[in-house]
């Protein structure tokens, strides 16, 4: 009787346990419908070069302006900064674990004061998402990323290809995507996917394709003795385009700044034109590789469930106020490109937006209706992207010390926007503060000059320029910096710039070495 009822316990729980599995399971048949997501990243490129962003540009990106036109467009979305040169790594890491920037695995001194909790790479888009029941799928380039994350996408097909061709170029990554959803459809995997589309140009060296190149009148120029022929077909000077930037950056010997093959240390109209040209070819070819694979997900019926997400993961100069790299904190290069075309967004929309690419990890979760991991400290985007209100931050700051430090640091809110550097051992301290709604490229002074008006055609008006020094904004600019001290301390920044209170803080053992001069002689050149 006793065994009896056991048996009759037993196979109770079994049946509950059955139940339980098919309840689990018919969950996870319902998750099916949870959207996709095609997450489109390209290395290198301000968001003023495509034509959405700036009507002035003469880049064609039909694919691009088809997702805005069916998407949603953010006019305020920005990379929080870099210690290091390379500016992509940090950039690539906030991207895939939603942390800020001085809270990563490779942030100075951060593991060691448990300012990141170790084995991160668990809580990253990757893991999240594939413990969540998504197939998972990664084409990038190679380094200057998240080594650890990009190791948790179940299919992985990585290659650095900045070559002019399909095989070494943009059409090898768009090839992964395509084969992956051809193996997808023949094995009839159902789950819903991530893919992570990323390209390795327009990133240095801008090898384009030889049509492109000849569209945009852009040779592949090599010979540092030479300078690239004139032709009309290039793109003009870039807005903001100044010959020389008005103080050291505080990056001796930055790579981006001094040794990209085509532009080394010039700043001439028709270096800049041609490497422009170069730039824009490289992102035409993105373009078109883009609209291969849209071209695929409709035929296949899943284009209307997928979220499409296109970025970059910051800007750069190429002549922007004097600079070449990214290495620096205007809006050309703090800024990124943001467009989102998924379901419920409304089509042709525009936002200011201001979200931070860290805050994507707590977007695709709250979208999907995955729960966020713990050590997220992004802000979920989503009820911007349905329309449920305009911008999810008040305050942005971005930092960048990969030279000497304390380095460069900004910080925004509203029409202002301050920027300072504290570089080359306290030889260089500089304030700018600007209204971004009166000034949105940035003028300085040095934009007024007779010189470079001529060049551009571009003749800012009298209040266009650096408002720091001006006495009408004397409190404005006070209460810039209170906001930026108030961030830094906020997000953990170890330094402190000199006229801030140093807080008791030590400097993380990178910190310049004393004798600039030997900083000068000894600058190692950044990673790109
Ligand atoms: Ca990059």
């Amino acid at each position: 009787m006793r065994d009896s009822k056991r048996s009759s316990a037993l196979a109770r729980a079994a049946t509950i346990a059955f139940a339980v599995v098919l309840c689990l399971a018919g969950d996870s048949r319902a998750a099916d419908s949870r959207p996709n997501f095609l997450f489109i990243l390209v290395d290198d490129q301000s968001p003023f070069d495509l034509r959405l962003y700036n009507p002035h540009s003469i880049l064609d990106t039909p694919n691009i302006d088809r997702l805005a036109a069916e998407g949603m467009t953010f006019d305020g979305a920005y990379h929080m900064g870099a210690f290091i040169g390379g500016v992509c790594t940090p950039s690539r890491h906030m991207i895939m674990c939603g942390r800020t920037v001085w809270h990563l695995p490779n942030s100075p001194n951060a593991l060691a004061e448990g300012k990141c909790p170790p084995n991160l790479e668990q809580q990253t888009i990757p893991a999240v998402f594939r413990r969540a029941g998504y197939a998972t799928m990664r084409t990038c380039k190679t380094g200057n990323s998240y080594e650890a994350a990009n190791k948790m996408f179940e299919v992985r097909r990585d290659a650095s290809k900045r070559g002019g061709d399909a095989e070494t170029g943009s059409a090898w990554h768009a090839r992964q995507v395509l084969d992956y959803l051809d193996e997808r459809a023949s094995s009839k995997d159902d789950r819903p996917f991530l893919i992570h589309f990323g390209f390795s140009h327009p990133h240095d060296t801008r090898m384009g394709t030889p049509e492109l190149l000849a569209k945009y009148g852009a040779v592949n120029h090599a010979d540092s003795n030479s300078l690239p022929p004139a032709n009309e077909k290039q793109p003009a000077l870039p807005i903001g385009y100044l010959p020389a930037h008005p103080f050291p950056h505080g990056h001796p010997g930055l790579r981006d700044e001094t040794t990209v093959s085509g532009v080394w240390e010039r700043r001439d109209e028709r270096t800049m034109r041609n490497e422009v040209g170069r730039q824009f070819a490289c992102s035409e070819n993105i373009d078109i590789q883009i609209g291969h694979v849209l071209k695929r997900l409709e035929a296949m019926g899943q284009l209307e469930n997928t979220y499409v997400i296109y970025t970059s993961d910051h800007g750069i100069a190429i002549g922007r106020h004097g600079l070449q790299g990214k290495q620096n904190l205007y809006q050309h290069t703090w800024r990124v490109p943001f467009i989102v075309r998924g379901p419920g967004i409304r089509p042709g929309s525009r936002v200011e937006g201001n979200i931070y690419l860290l805050d994507l990890l707590s977007t695709l979760c709250d979208i999907a209706d995955v729960p966020r991991p713990e050590t997220n400290e992004g802000i979920s985007f989503k009820p911007v992207l349905l329309g449920q209100k305009p911008a999810t931050r008040d305050l942005l700051y971005g930092v960048y010390n990969g030279g000497t430090k304390p380095g460069m640091r900004c910080v925004r809110q509203g029409d202002w926007k301050l920027i300072k550097y504290d570089v080359l051992e306290g030889t260089v301290r500089e304030t700018q503060l600007f209204n971004l709604r009166e000034n949105p490229d940035e003028y300085l002074s040095q934009h007024h000059a007779a010189e470079v008006v001529a060049m551009t055609g571009r003749s800012p008006s009298t209040s266009q320029r650096n408002l720091a020094d001006d006495p009408r904004y004397a409190e404005k600019l006070a209460e810039m910096e209170a906001l930026l001290l108030s961030e830094m301390r906020r997000l953990d920044d170890p330094w402190r710039l000199w006229n801030q209170p140093k807080d008791g803080l030590t400097s993380p053992p990178e910190a310049a070495p004393r004798n600039p001069r030997r900083n000068r002689a000894n600058a190692a050149p950044a990673a790109p």
